[in-house]
């Protein structure tokens, strides 16, 4: 059963250019148990990325998967596209039906604990053409997502993403605004976030 609920007006307002959709629970907990279950057994990479010029190692660890042929380059990475399984498989038909889009790729990210983190960023590559619609599933501990408008120092909105959630975000918000998942200040156990693309070959 599919619950659906679209940013709450009293807590954010009308985001100019922000178009996103949640669907709360879109995996019911056995559903999202099983997931993350399976998707823990891929075969993780922890990638080095380039900031202001020093070279670190990503705080969390990432798979690319996707159709043959299909690479993905960001923080001067390239990544390689890893054949799909069965179970990404029906979770990107479960993600395609409720975003009406179609991807031939997804970035599996694996948050190990409180310390990983993603900084802000929009998915916004040139790869993925002028108006990308991206479909983030979410398993296992819930993590506080954040969002800003780009080239603004203005306020950040917050919303906690928990297992089996489904966020879509909608064109033309990463022409608009950076997203990031924080490091939380509490401890935290493993998350396991798909975020489904096109990649325009
Ligand atoms: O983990 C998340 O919820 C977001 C991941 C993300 O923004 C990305 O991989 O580009």
């Amino acid at each position: 059963m599919i619950q659906e609920s679209f940013w709450q007006k009293d807590d954010l307002g009308d985001l100019e250019n922000c178009h996103i959709s949640l669907y709360r629970s879109h995996f019911s907990k056995s559903q999202a148990d099983r997931c993350l279950e399976q998707l823990r057994k891929i075969e993780w990479t922890q990638n080095e990325i380039v900031l202001f010029g020093t070279k670190h190692l990503e705080p969390r660890e990432t798979a690319w998967f996707g159709n043959p042929g299909v690479n993905y380059k960001y923080s001067g990475i390239e990544h390689k596209a890893k054949p799909w399984f069965p179970l990404l498989e029906d979770i990107r038909t479960q993600v395609q039906m409720a975003s009406g889009v179609i991807f031939n790729s997804v970035l599996v990210n694996r948050y190990r604990d409180e310390n990983d983190s993603v900084a802000w960023h929009a998915d916004d590559e040139p790869e993925l053409g002028a108006a990308p619609t991206i479909g983030s599933l979410s398993f296992g501990a819930s993590r506080k997502f954040q969002l800003r408008e780009k080239n603004k120092r203005g306020k950040i909105f917050n919303l906690f993403l928990h297992h089996g959630d489904l966020l879509i975000m909608h064109p033309p918000t990463q022409q608009h605004w950076l997203h990031c998942v924080p490091k939380s200040r509490s401890k935290t156990s493993e998350r396991i976030n798909l975020t489904f693309r096109e990649i325009i070959q």
